[in-house]
């Protein structure tokens, strides 16, 4: 992505959604993480009020946060229509051998984004005006508030976006970074059709009791769940270690 930390609101920047709003303490370490205007101690505040992390990511509030999201449903309506606004200034104020404005909108979506009819209606209308300036990344876990997809969530949506004229990949397994990384890339080169990565993966990764279970959602995962997972991340930061990736 392009994007200056020092400068969250250059005009050119890619954008990034965060859809499923309720995983933003990811988003916020990353901001963090990559020199946003946000502290060590503003993340210790998390979902404190008027904190500057709030449980869900408020635009205007933090910086680095494009959107407000948290209803379901939302970041990924807004993502379209961030990606016809690119279109309409590339249109208006590009200019052969000078592009003004060439960014691209990235999300990441769940479940429940999916689930909701008012993403449904977006999706349809970006395939439709062929907003291939969208990458979608759908975090296909398998797991809701309530529990497992199979009691609410069963339909193919694989097909059902490429019927809206999507460009659809699969990723089988979460942890591959390579294979995540060159749909990324597959779906940066596609410009005509809106791009949806879907990657199956496993809620609360690394924890041997919530992991794909729908405790690991939301609740803390607790002091001594917490110290297994610890173990577990030492142990796989070790075998990367002993023998690194090739990027
Ligand atoms: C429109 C809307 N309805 C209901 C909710 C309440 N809600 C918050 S998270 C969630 C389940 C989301 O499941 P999923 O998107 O698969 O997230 P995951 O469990 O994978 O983190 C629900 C129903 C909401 N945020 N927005």
């Amino acid at each position: 992505m392009h994007y200056n930390s020092e400068n969250p609101d250059w005009p050119n920047r890619d954008r990034f959604i965060l859809s499923n709003g309720h995983a933003c303490i990811l988003q916020y370490i990353f901001l963090y993480l990559t020199g946003y205007d946000l502290s060590l101690d503003d993340i210790k505040h998390f979902r404190q009020l008027d904190s500057k992390t709030p449980g869900h990511p408020e635009y205007g509030l933090t910086p680095g946060i494009e959107v407000t999201t948290g209803p379901l449903g939302q970041g990924f309506s807004n993502g379209v229509g961030f990606a016809i606004a690119q279109k309409h200034l590339a249109a208006r104020y590009n200019k052969p051998g000078f592009k003004l404005f060439d960014y691209k909108i990235f999300a990441i979506c769940s479940d429940g984004d999916l689930m909701e009819g008012v993403a449904s209606e977006a999706a349809s209308l970006a395939g439709t005006l062929e907003l291939g300036n969208m990458i979608y990344i759908y975090d296909d876990n398998h797991i809701t508030i309530e529990g497992d997809t199979n009691i609410t969530f069963t339909e193919n949506v694989v097909k059902r976006f490429e019927a809206y004229g999507w460009h659809v990949q699969s990723v089988e397994d979460g942890n591959d970074i390579l294979a995540i990384r060159n749909a990324i890339r597959n779906a940066v080169v596609e410009v005509h059709r809106p791009s949806l990565i879907k990657v199956r993966t496993q809620i609360g990764y690394g924890s041997p009791n919530k992991v794909n279970t729908a405790s690991a959602h939301g609740s803390p995962l607790g002091v001594e769940e917490l110290k297994l997972v610890k173990e577990f991340l030492d142990l796989i930061l070790k075998k990367l270690l002993r023998c690194p990736m090739k990027y």
